[in-house]
C-alpha cells in the first residue's frame, strides 16, 4: 500500500535505506525488483560500508572469498572472478561496485549524506529522515542497513590533544594510503584490525611500538592466490555449496567436525589440530563440534594454539605475553600472515599495558608501562562500538516520541534482531539479537533481507499499512538470545559482542548463536502470518 506523503517540503519514498554496505546495496536490489521507490543514503563517498572505511594495510576478508561473497544471483557468482582466497580490502571494494553496476543501483544511492534523525510519526504512520545537511525524507518503510562494525571506537586517551604527531584509526583509514618509511610508530591494540596491519606496518616503519592490553588467538590465514580449479570446482556445484554453508551454525563451510573432543583418541586430537593448522584461520572454529560448549574442548584447541604461539616467537618471555589465556573463540579468532612472527624483527618492541593501560598521550607519544615511547605516529586499532554504536548515533524515536537510545538504555532489546517493538516499520539488518557477526556476514545478510523483502510484499497483499513487534514476543526473543548464549563459553571475557570494549556500554551478550536455528525460527515466523508482530 502506497500512503500520501505527510510533509510537503519532504521527498517521498516507499524506504529509505540508511547505509550502502552489502546489506543496503542488497537492499535496495530487492525493494527495486519489487517496484518500491527506495533510496540509499550513505554517509561515505562510495559503496561497500566497512570495507570503504577499513583501507589499513592487510585488511582483508577472514571467511574464504567463495563463500564471503553474495550468493542472491547466480550469473553474479559465475562471473566474478576471485583472485585472492582471502580478498584484500579493494578487491572486496571492487566486488561491491561491480554489484552497483550490474544491477543498475547507483541512480538509487545517495553519497556523502550522513543521516541525522529518523523519526516515526503517529499521525501520518511515517518515517521523517532528516540528513545532517537538513534534508528531509518521508518514507513509509526505514531500514537500517547502518552495520555492526562501522563506529570507530575512539577511547578517551588522557593528553590526546597534546601529540603533535599523525594520529589515525584503522576504521577510518586515509584513502590515499599511509606509507611509515622511515617513521616510529606506535599501534595501539591487538584486535584482528591490528593483527593484519601490523606485519606490514613493521616491514615499513623504523621502529614499531604495540600496546597490548589483551593477547589474542590468531592462526595463519594461509592466504594465497585464489586456486583456479577450486574456483571451477565450486562454480560448477554453487547451489550445494552454498546450501551446505547455510546448514552450518556460522553460515559457512568450516568443514567441521561433527565429533566432539572426548571422542577423539590423544593422536587423533593432535591431528585434527594439526589438520586445522594447515587448513588456517577460522577453520579452527570446526575443530570440534563441542569447541564452544565444552571447556576441555576448548581448553585443548586453546592450548595447542599457545603451543604454536611458542614456536613461532623466538623469546620464551615475549611468547608468554601474547599468548591468550582466555577461552577460543570467546573473542573473535583472529586469521593472520605472518603476526607473531614480526616480535621476532628487531625494530619491533610489544609493551604489555595489562595491567595499567596507557596513562597518558604525551607532546612526542605515549606514556605507559613507567616509560615514555617517543613515536612519529600512532595508530589506533581499537574496534569498534559494535552493533548498537551506529544506531546510537542516530536520534531514532518511535511511536510516541519514544527514543530508541531510552528504550536500548540498558542494553538492545529486539525481535529477531531485525525489528524492535515500538518502531513500526523499521527494520534493522545484522541488528543486535541477530546471528550476524557470529556468522559469515554477507549470508546473514542475504537472509534478513530476504525475511524483510517478503515480510514488505506480505503487508502489501494484506493491503495493510504497517507492522510492529510485540512486547511479548520481543521480550521472549531477548530471553531464548540469552539463554543460548548463556549455554556456550562465550560469556568468559571482555570482548565486543558483549560491549565490553566500550566503557560504560551495558554488558549484553549482542549476537545470537546458531544461523540454521534462526532461520528456522524467521520461517515459521513468516508462514504464521508474521507471528510475534502486530499490524495496522
Ligand atoms: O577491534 P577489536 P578490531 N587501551 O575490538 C584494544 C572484525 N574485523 O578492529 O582486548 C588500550 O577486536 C583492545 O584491547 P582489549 C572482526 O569481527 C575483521 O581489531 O579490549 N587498548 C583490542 O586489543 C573483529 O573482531 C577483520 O583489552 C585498547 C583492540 O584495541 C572486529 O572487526 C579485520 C583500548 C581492539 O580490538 C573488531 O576488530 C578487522 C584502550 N583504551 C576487523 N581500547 C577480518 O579479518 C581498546 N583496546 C575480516
Amino acid at each position: 500500500m502506497t500512503s500520501v506523503n505527510s510533509d510537503p517540503g519532504a521527498q517521498a519514498l516507499d524506504a529509505v535505506i540508511v547505509g550502502a554496505g552489502f546489506a543496503g546495496l542488497y537492499m535496495l536490489h530487492r525493494f527495486k525488483e519489487q517496484g518500491l521507490h527506495a533510496r540509499i543514503l550513505e554517509a561515505g563517498g562510495g559503496v561497500g560500508g566497512t570495507w570503504y572505511w577499513n583501507r589499513y594495510p592487510g585488511a582483508r576478508c577472514d571467511i574464504p572469498s567463495l563463500q564471503y561473497s553474495y550468493q542472491f544471483s547466480p550469473e553474479l557468482e559465475q562471473e566474478w572472478e576471485w583472485k585472492e582466497r582471502y580478498a584484500p580490502q579493494p578487491e572486496i571494494m571492487a566486488y561491491a561496485e561491480h554489484v552497483v553496476e550490474r544491477f543498475d543501483l547507483g541512480p538509487h544511492i545517495q553519497f556523502n549524506t550522513r543521516v541525522a534523525a529518523a523519526h516515526f510519526d503517529d499521525t501520518s504512520q511515517r518515517w521523517r529522515v532528516t540528513t545532517e545537511s537538513n534534508e528531509v525524507f518521508d518514507a513509509r518503510f526505514c531500514v537500517m542497513a547502518t552495520g555492526c562494525l562501522s563506529s570507530a571506537n575512539d577511547p578517551e586517551f588522557v593528553g590526546r590533544e597534546r601529540f603533535t604527531g599523525e594520529w589515525y584509526h584503522t576504521g577510518r583509514w586515509p584513502h590515499e594510503g599511509v606509507d611509515f618509511t622511515g617513521q616510529r610508530v606506535a599501534v595501539i591494540g591487538t584486535g584482528s584490525s591490528a593483527i593484519q596491519s601490523i606485519p606490514i606496518i613493521a616491514e615499513q616503519a623504523a621502529a614499531l611500538t604495540v600496546f597490548q592490553r589483551t593477547p589474542n588467538f590468531s592462526v595463519p590465514a594461509h592466504n594465497r592466490p585464489q586456486d583456479q580449479e577450486e574456483q571451477a570446482e565450486v562454480k560448477a556445484r554453487y547451489r550445494e555449496f552454498r546450501a551446505h554453508g547455510r546448514a552450518q551454525p556460522i553460515a559457512w563451510d568450516t568443514a567441521g567436525n561433527e565429533l566432539n573432543a572426548d571422542e577423539h583418541s590423544p593422536e587423533e586430537i593432535q591431528a585434527e589440530c594439526e589438520r586445522r593448522w594447515e587448513m588456517g584461520g577460522l577453520y579452527f572454529y570446526g575443530t570440534f563440534a563441542d569447541l564452544l560448549v565444552g571447556a576441555e574442548a576448548n581448553e585443548i584447541v586453546a592450548e595447542f594454539v599457545r603451543g604454536k604461539i611458542r614456536e613461532r616467537v623466538n623469546d620464551p618471555q615475549l611468547a608468554e605475553i601474547l599468548a591468550p589465556t582466555t577461552v577460543f573463540g570467546c573473542k573473535r579468532v583472529c586469521a593472520d600472515t605472518g603476526y607473531f612472527e614480526t616480535y621476532n624483527r628487531d625494530n619491533v618492541r610489544l609493551v604489555d599495558i595489562a595491567q595499567s593501560g596507557i596513562d597518558e598521550i604525551t607532546a612526542k607519544g605515549i606514556r605507559a608501562a613507567g616509560e615514555e615511547f617517543e613515536v612519529d605516529a600512532i595508530v589506533t586499532a581499537t574496534g569498534f562500538d559494535a552493533m548498537t554504536g551506529s544506531l546510537d548515533r542516530i536520534d531514532i524515536r518511535g511511536k510516541g516520541g519514544l527514543k530508541l537510545k531510552d528504550k536500548w538504555h540498558a542494553g538492545p532489546r529486539t525481535y529477531l534482531g531485525l525489528t524492535t517493538a515500538g518502531f513500526p516499520n523499521m527494520f534493522i539488518i545484522s541488528g543486535p539479537g541477530s546471528p550476524s557477526v557470529l556468522t559469515n556476514m554477507i549470508t546473514s545478510i542475504e537472509q534478513h533481507v530476504e525475511f524483510i523483502a517478503d515480510c514488505v510484499a506480505w503487508l502489501d497483499q494484506q493491503k495493510l499499512d504497517s507492522i510492529d513487534a510485540t512486547l511479548e514476543a520481543e521480550d521472549e526473543w531477548v530471553d531464548h538470545v540469552n539463554e543460548v548464549a548463556g549455554e556456550t563459553l562465550l560469556l568468559g571475557c571482555n570482548s565486543w559482542y558483549l560491549g565490553a570494549n566500550v566503557p560504560g556500554k551495558p554488558r549484553v551478550f549482542m549476537p545470537y548463536l546458531g544461523f540454521p536455528e534462526y532461520v528456522e525460527k524467521c520461517d515459521s515466523v513468516a508462514q504464521e502470518a508474521y507471528a510475534g508482530f502486530e499490524t495496522a
